[in-house]
């Protein structure tokens, strides 16, 4: 860990402080050696998600500087060397030596921990970041990190080597410029799975922190690529809702209010859309809180009771009517909330969750009052917008009901399960797993192939129900949805239960053409929709039947994919007997089924996980939702990149 070259230092030294550069030095290399030691305890992970909290820790520092008001242009590239460089137009960090360290705020900044730069409050000037763990542990997981700092119109630079400062700050020229700009090199030995920066995700990352600090111009330049793009939002979180709403077809105008309470600065922007499902994203200073907690308990509860006391006023809602409840008033509801705290307490081990007391009261307070305010000063939005959450709520009795009529049968109980089912013997969820099939041929070929111990078998005739544009009483009217549900063990919404799941393992298991694509993505649809906790337990796979059956003599290899195809042809300089291409599950026998797609000693399968939920939403909306132009664009965006395809 210790620098070689530096000149080993005696503990006189060390006490006595700074006048020894080797002594200074081994203080830095102390101060940021539990970064290095340990560097998930500061950014997370090492992986991919890791490298890449490295620059937000960058960015939101100049993020910082633009909400303190003293930095409307901020710039990343990344550069072909591999280093990633960002650039404010702020004041510029202070180059000035402490008088009493002997150190410039820059050279602190970048190598003492937890100097993350924090200041007072007025004009809601809060830190951001990974919670403002400051840039110290950018330098610490950098093998060189350069910073200038365009200030008193001059250029100072300093580099860092191995977060050791290579020597004083430089003046290496004359601006007019007021700024920042740190460059820096993650180190390899860290970030062994990649050092490879990502356009796509900080493109996201970079178009979600426009969108949250209005009239902010940020830009990625991707040098590797010579791609770049521009975020610019002067309308801040309404722009947000709209392009969160740019897929569906939207109810009522979009509503925005930004007002401080309790030096709490709330800022809210909502739109309904025709769909089903609730996208409700929430920021404290600019983290993204997606575990929700107190500020989002005020929004939900301030959400309910005004729209109560609107429909009731208006007549809307009967004396007889129930009230609605906050299932009926999210449903379709986009809603990006925004607040500045001065001192969050953030709590759950991602730091995600915001335990701030006063939040609750705060948004609740600032929404209620504005909010109702909205819907007064916009009857048509109002109206709509009640008539939407009204069959909300009709629709969820009704699905109460049928899922009463269901479980009164003791269906949903799992006392009878579907016919179809060929369960399996073991009853431990720990040691059975569940087979989906598409198609009863193949559905037959697995139930006599599969182990009967640990297999059961589900066989799924043709389509099932697109529950991404169905409403929760035709998901329950449906017999297929309803026999998986029932075979599952833990019913769904507001009943789902993960502990009754039978089965550890769900594998999706459908034909490697079209249709089957087609039925897994209706299937993946479902579980994503009503049984989320299933796909985020890592219960849910995918089989991986062959794709080719290559023969020579009695000899025959499985194939799983056309480069391992290729692969095996090249290798093998021979003439093929016949090279059999599956097209459904239906043309192996039992035992070729059995030995290729389930023996678990044998099988491939992959995990179904969810790595970006807001992107996953998004995707199943584009994909699977009831508006046709954002799929057609898709499809024509991708269609070049499609290979072989079999219509
Ligand atoms: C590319 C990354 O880090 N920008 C920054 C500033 C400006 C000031 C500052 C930063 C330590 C504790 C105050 C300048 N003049 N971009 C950045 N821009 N830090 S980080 O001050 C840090 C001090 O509090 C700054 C007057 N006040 C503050």
């Amino acid at each position: 860990m210790y620098n070689s070259n530096l000149k080993k230092t005696t503990m006189a030294e060390m006490k006595t402080g700074h006048e020894n550069y080797g002594a200074e030095n081994i203080q830095v290399l102390e101060g940021l050696e539990p970064v290095r030691k340990r560097p998930w305890m500061y950014i997370g992970s090492t992986d991919e998600r890791g490298l890449h909290h490295l620059v937000w820790e960058i960015v939101d520092n100049s993020i910082d500087e633009a909400m303190a008001g003293y930095c409307d242009e901020i710039t990343v590239t990344l550069h072909k060397d591999g280093a990633c460089s960002v650039e404010d137009n702020g004041r510029g960090i202070p180059v000035e030596k402490h008088s009493k360290t002997g150190v410039s705020t820059l050279e602190t900044i970048l190598t003492v921990l937890h100097a993350g730069w924090k200041f007072g409050w007025g004009g809601y000037k809060v830190s951001g970041g990974l919670h403002g763990v400051g840039a110290s542990v950018v330098n610490a997981l950098s093998t060189k990190l350069e910073a200038w700092v365009h200030r008193d119109g001059k250029i100072y630079h300093q580099v860092f080597n191995m977060w050791v400062s290579e020597g004083e700050i430089q003046v290496v020229g004359k601006t007019k410029k007021t700024g920042t700009i740190i460059k820096f090199y993650p180190d390899a030995t860290i970030f062994k799975i990649t050092t490879d920066f990502d356009y796509k995700t900080i493109k996201n990352r970079m178009r979600q922190q426009a969108y949250l600090t209005k009239g902010i111009k940020l830009t990625l330049n991707d040098e590797r690529k010579n791609e770049n793009y521009n975020f610019y939002f002067e309308g801040g979180i309404k722009s947000y809702v709209n392009f969160l709403n740019k897929n569906e077809s939207t109810i009522g105008k979009v509503f925005y209010a930004e007002k401080e309470k309790n030096d709490i600065l709330v800022e809210v922007s909502l739109q309904y859309n025709k769909d089903y499902s609730d996208n409700i994203i929430s920021f404290v200073n600019n983290i993204h809180t997606p575990e929700g907690w107190t500020h989002m308990t005020g929004f939900r509860t301030a959400l309910t009771r005004t729209i109560n006391k609107y429909a009731r006023d208006k007549a809307i809602l009967k004396e007889k009517d129930q009230n609605l409840t906050n299932e009926d008033v999210i449903e379709g509801i986009v809603v990006v909330l925004s607040i500045k705290v001065i001192d969050p307490q953030f709590e759950g081990q991602t730091k995600a969750k915001l335990g701030t007391n006063e939040a609750r009261g705060a948004v609740d307070s600032v929404f209620s009052e504005k909010f109702m305010e909205f819907l007064e000063e916009n009857p048509a939005s109002a109206k709509s917008i009640c008539e939407k959450v009204n069959l909300a709520a009709k629709a969820r009795l009704a699905a109460r009901a049928a899922r009463d009529t269901v479980i009164r049968k003791g269906a949903l109980e799992g006392m009878t399960l579907p016919g179809k089912l060929a369960d399996c013997s073991s009853k431990d969820p720990a040691n059975s797993e569940i087979y989906i099939v598409e198609g009863d041929s193949a559905g037959w070929s697995a139930k006599q192939g599969r182990d009967r111990e640990h297999q059961a078998i589900l066989p799924l005739r043709g389509k099932i129900l697109n529950t991404e544009q169905a409403r929760i009483d035709k998901i329950f009217a449906s017999e297929q949805i309803k026999n998986l549900i029932i075979a599952m063990g833990t019913s769904i919404g507001e009943t789902f239960d993960i502990t009754k799941l039978r089965y550890h393992r769900i594998v999706i298991m459908t034909d490697a053409d079209v249709d089957g694509a087609h039925i897994r993505t209706l299937l993946l649809t479902f579980f994503f929709r009503y049984m989320k906790d299933i796909i985020k337990g890592w219960y849910l796979y995918i089989a991986q039947p062959p794709l080719y059956k290559l023969t020579k003599g009695k000899n025959s290899w499985y194939v799983y994919n056309e480069e391992q195809k290729e692969k095996i042809i090249a290798e093998n300089d021979i003439i093929w007997d016949n090279i059999q291409r599956y097209k459904g599950l239906g043309e192996m026998n039992p035992e070729q089924l059995w030995e290729t797609t389930m023996d678990p000693e044998q099988r491939k399968m992959y995990k179904v996980g969810i790595e970006d939920s807001q992107r996953a939403d998004e995707m199943f909306k584009i994909l699977m939702g009831g508006e046709v132009a954002p799929r057609r664009k898709f499809i024509q965006s991708r269609a070049k990149s499609v290979k072989n395809l079999d219509v």
